[in-house]
């Protein structure tokens, strides 16, 4: 018979609970968080309640806002769907993808956050839209209609990627999206806007869309709660593109390019945080990747989120970018913008401002069109709506001027900060093999000081 010696049992038992502990804490520490993503089709910042347009109801919404971080400054990379899509399904600039055209897909030898986040075990999943066919078929998972099936069929035992891509508030509208609807008589007008009634029911259908998306937001939250996700889970909700009205969606004006975005993230994002800081929306996929633990893919460049999440004050950026290649029509453009300025780059000022076929379509046009048709349309309506030549370039300051109606280009007050701004987004293109040729100062050694002229498309 084999005599146990006692204190060999003991010293067993104590590396097999030290191996244990060991592999718990392991096992704890590298627990990656599950990732949701509730992407809305375009949508201006300004159209939830809880950025200040309270004539929208977004109760789930609002609620996910006061648990997380508000961002009241965050950028698309493109307002247009598909390169918008494709530059956070990628972390590359639309020009560099082979998708800055509406309906052209990401080029398949550039690598997806998809494929890299299944590399690392992740399961991903992806609920109707997503605009990119190619990295569509990467999804593990595809859904269209009930949400409870990704929560019923995702394995349990690893974390996931879950894409919600509602195709709301996108047009056609029509009435009965949400019961009650919202009041034609309560909705906020646009400046850039004609207050007419039929502008004020496209105002209505669009806010009754935005509540159906917040309804089926709230329940994937739901969901999360009751499978017991909600502690490990970051929530993120943005959308693709400012609102499909004109001077909106396709545009590089506020209501084109400055989306909602909405990170939550228990013991991590500091609930409650607003910030008036800008950010990318090519930040997002950089983000994700670190906190799962992924390698970043090649030329991605946006920035991580998570030390500011974290808490820390110091802006993520200087500048961001955005441009509009084709949509419908050629209107090509290029932004930088700043917490200040936004300077906008016209490449084809030739033309008054085109419009994508759902707008130009849109009962909000009809109403601006009309008016101009009789002469009563507003001057700073008509002016920027239907006046050919544009300028080349145009500059905002956005505190002060947060419409963009002021165009401060060729004032000689401002000369330095165009030269400036001009340098900066030439850098940024020719840095990012853009195929639209950058503003002539941004070349080395060209003394732009020499070479400055008033900056009015007339003169061209
Ligand atoms: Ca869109």
């Amino acid at each position: 018979m084999k005599i146990i010696n006692p204190i060999k049992l003991l010293i067993q038992v104590k590396i097999s609970l030290l191996v244990w502990v060991l592999l718990s804490i392991k096992s704890l520490a590298v627990t990656p968080p599950n990732i949701v993503f509730l992407f809305s089709d375009d949508q201006t910042a300004a159209d939830l309640a809880c950025y200040g347009n309270k004539a929208v109801r977004t109760p789930n919404l609002d609620k996910l806002a006061a648990q997380g971080v508000r961002f009241t400054r965050a950028y698309v990379a493109s307002p247009q769907c598909s390169p918008s899509r494709g530059a956070i399904l990628t972390g590359r600039v639309p020009h560099t993808t082979g998708s800055s055209r509406l309906h052209m897909d990401v080029l398949p030898e550039f690598p997806s956050i998809v494929e890299a986040l299944k590399k690392q075990g992740y399961f991903t999943g992806a609920y109707r839209k997503v605009h990119q066919k190619g990295i569509e078929q990467q999804f593990d998972f595809r859904g269209d209609k009930d949400l409870t099936t990704f929560f019923n069929q995702r394995p349990k035992d690893k974390p996931f990627f879950l894409w919600f891509g509602s195709t709301d508030p996108h047009r056609p509208y029509k009435a009965g999206a949400v019961n009650p609807p919202h009041d034609p008589k309560k909705v906020r007008v646009p400046d850039f806007l004609a207050d007419t009634p039929g502008t004020r029911q496209d105002l209505a259908y669009y806010y009754d869309y935005i509540t159906r998306f917040d309804q089926e937001c709230g329940e994937i939250l739901a969901l999360l709660e009751k499978q017991g996700l909600t502690g490990n889970t970051i929530v993120v909700m943005s959308s693709d593109n400012g609102m499909p009205f004109p001077r909106a969606k396709g545009t590089l004006y506020e209501a084109g390019v400055n989306v909602p975005l909405l990170i939550k993230w228990p013991g991590k994002a500091q609930a409650g945080r607003v910030s008036t800081d800008i950010v990318s929306l090519m930040d997002l996929p950089v983000t994700w990747l670190e906190a799962a633990g992924v390698p970043l893919l090649p030329r991605m460049t946006g920035k991580s989120l998570i030390p500011y999440l974290e808490g820390d004050t110091q802006p993520v950026h200087e500048y961001v970018f955005t441009e509009r290649n084709w949509h419908d029509n050629w209107e090509p453009s290029r932004a930088v913008i700043s917490k200040k300025y936004k300077l906008i780059q016209n490449f084809r000022p030739e033309v008054a401002p085109l419009f994508t076929l759902d707008r130009l379509t849109s009962p909000a046009f009809q109403a601006i069109d009309s008016l101009h048709k009789i002469g009563k349309l507003a001057p700073n309506l008509q002016q920027w709506y239907f006046k050919a030549p544009r300028p080349v370039v145009e500059l905002y300051d956005l505190e002060k001027d947060p419409g963009e109606w002021h165009n401060l280009a060729a004032d000689p007050a401002y000369k330095q900060i165009v030269l400036d701004y001009q340098k900066i987004l030439g850098d940024w293109m020719n840095t990012t093999h853009d195929f639209l040729p950058a503003p002539r100062n941004s070349f080395p050694g060209y003394n732009y000081n020499d070479v400055y002229e008033p900056l009015n498309a007339e003169k061209l």
